[in-house]
């Protein structure tokens, strides 16, 4: 049977910003305060999509959130109107109002885990949302994520769903950002490559001294036995600790991954050999050919790769078995990086091409290709078991731009956040969106 790698993109939501709410994203908190285009984002992102349907991609997408959140500010203690709510946060804290406002869920790697039906004891697709509990402004989406993933992959048969691990940090989870899986093809059995930062129990392992790490072992390895994956089809990794003090706040800003192939910086992991070893003798026992690509620190620094986001692009295999890398113009733009990708699509290796996109108005809040997509390994039957509404079309993409160009402002700025306004512009927009995508009721303005 055919197997697809489906790239659901997230779409960016109508109240993106810069909120500088990420402590340890160097983007974030460098382009704090900023005015934002909306607009341009969710086109920017909506462009990218086309650009892979119509090269032969599997595209689908993943709906924003309802933001500002007013129930979250609700449970923080604001009361009255909706607009009441609104008013009273930015008046007695605005950085509360600000992260309420986060069109964040926008960078679906960290919507949730997904192992696919191949490597799972019940032969089903299995999902678990990420908590994301390290920043309060995404720890408030795993609910909503929940029930838009649950629209889409709405067959119990062929979907198994499972709520956010508990909320403490030390179940710390960022989801796909930190996980990659390694195959043959996409319908066989595979190897599983968790990342952590941190271990919450175990003392053995070394923690960043600056920047907090995201992701816990013991997150990764709830998340393995909830999806019902076999110990041989599983390798952990520890990052290293120095790199996230530089900026590296998930393993997908310094390495991914696709098939049988890990593209990494040679700073991104601890242990690294070991490593490598495990992860190819794993692979080999389910029929597989591991290879590598280690990128020298000589040729790319730490600081390089976070500033143009090299590794946070999309390794796809194209029909003749050769890969491509989908990068952000920022590669472009960075010599170093610039001269080692002209190498390394001229050296014969697997990588034999790179496309670049102009994904700006993310890439300011460290979103690049890879952030924008949650990957999801399916066989030609769970295919036709998801909702045909997020399959990117033409049509849709066409019904999509046409939404954006409407419902969306070109430009927000700290202060646009307080007019309650745009609760209603976005609470317009999304109830729109639902009967675009099909999905039903998800967002909490439309079931309490
Ligand atoms: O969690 N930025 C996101 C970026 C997530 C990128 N995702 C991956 N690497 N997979 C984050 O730090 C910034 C929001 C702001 O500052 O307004 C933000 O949330």
């Amino acid at each position: 049977m055919k197997s697809y790698e489906v790239n659901f993109d997230g779409l960016v939501g109508p109240t993106h910003n810069y909120g500088g709410l990420s402590y340890g994203n160097v983007a974030s908190q460098s382009n704090s305060q900023q005015s934002s285009n909306p607009k341009e984002a969710a086109l920017q992102g909506l462009a990218k999509m086309k650009a892979l349907m119509d090269m032969g991609f599997q595209q689908g997408v993943l709906a924003p959130q309802e933001r500002p959140d007013v129930a979250a500010l609700r449970r923080l203690g604001f009361s009255g109107t909706d607009a009441q709510v609104i008013e009273r946060a930015a008046k007695e804290a605005m950085p509360l109002l600000v992260a309420s406002c986060s069109a964040s869920s926008m960078w679906v790697a960290n919507a949730a885990t997904v192992s696919p039906s191949a490597d799972t004891a019940d032969g089903r697709v299995h999902f678990t949302a990420a908590n994301l509990n390290c920043k309060y402004h995404r720890s408030i989406e795993h609910p909503t994520t929940s029930r838009v993933l649950g629209a889409m992959f709405a067959n119990q048969q062929h979907f198994a769903h499972h709520a956010a691990l508990p909320a403490v940090a030390q179940f710390g989870d960022e989801g796909a950002a930190n996980h990659t899986r390694f195959c043959r093809e996409y319908g066989e059995a595979g190897v599983e490559f968790f990342v952590f930062g941190r271990s919450a129990f175990d003392n053995r392992f070394p923690a960043p001294q600056k920047y907090p790490a995201r992701q816990t072992l013991e997150a990764s390895q709830a998340v393995a036995r909830l999806h019902g994956l076999r110990d041989e089809g599983v390798v952990y990794a520890q990052q290293n600790p120095d790199v996230i003090d530089q900026g590296v706040f998930h393993n997908d800003v310094i390495a991914v991954g696709n098939g049988e192939v890990l593209f990494y910086h040679e700073d991104a992991f601890l242990e690294t050999d070991k490593m490598l070893a495990e992860l190819q003798g794993k692979l080999a026992k389910v029929g597989g050919n591991f290879q590598s690509v280690c990128v020298p620190r000589s040729a790319v620094t730490v600081d390089d790769a976070v500033r143009s986001y090299l590794f946070n692009s999309q390794l796809l295999s194209r029909p003749d078995g050769s890969m491509l890398l989908i990068v952000p113009q920022e590669c472009q733009a960075n010599e170093r990086v610039w001269a080692y990708l002209q190498s390394l699509t001229s050296s014969g290796g697997l990588i034999r091409e790179v496309k670049v996109f102009d994904l700006k108005q993310s890439m300011q809040n460290g979103g690049g290709p890879a952030c924008l997509r949650l990957r999801v390994a399916l066989n030609e039957t769970e295919l036709a078991a998801v909702n045909p509404g997020v399959i990117m079309t033409a049509p849709l993409y066409g019904s999509l731009t046409a939404w954006v160009e409407k419902h969306y402002r070109d430009r927000l700025s700290e202060t646009d956040l307080t007019d309650p306004q745009l609760l209603l512009e976005c609470r317009t927009a999304l109830d729109e969106l639902t009967q675009i995508l099909k999905l039903g009721a998800v967002y909490p303005f439309q079931i309490n």
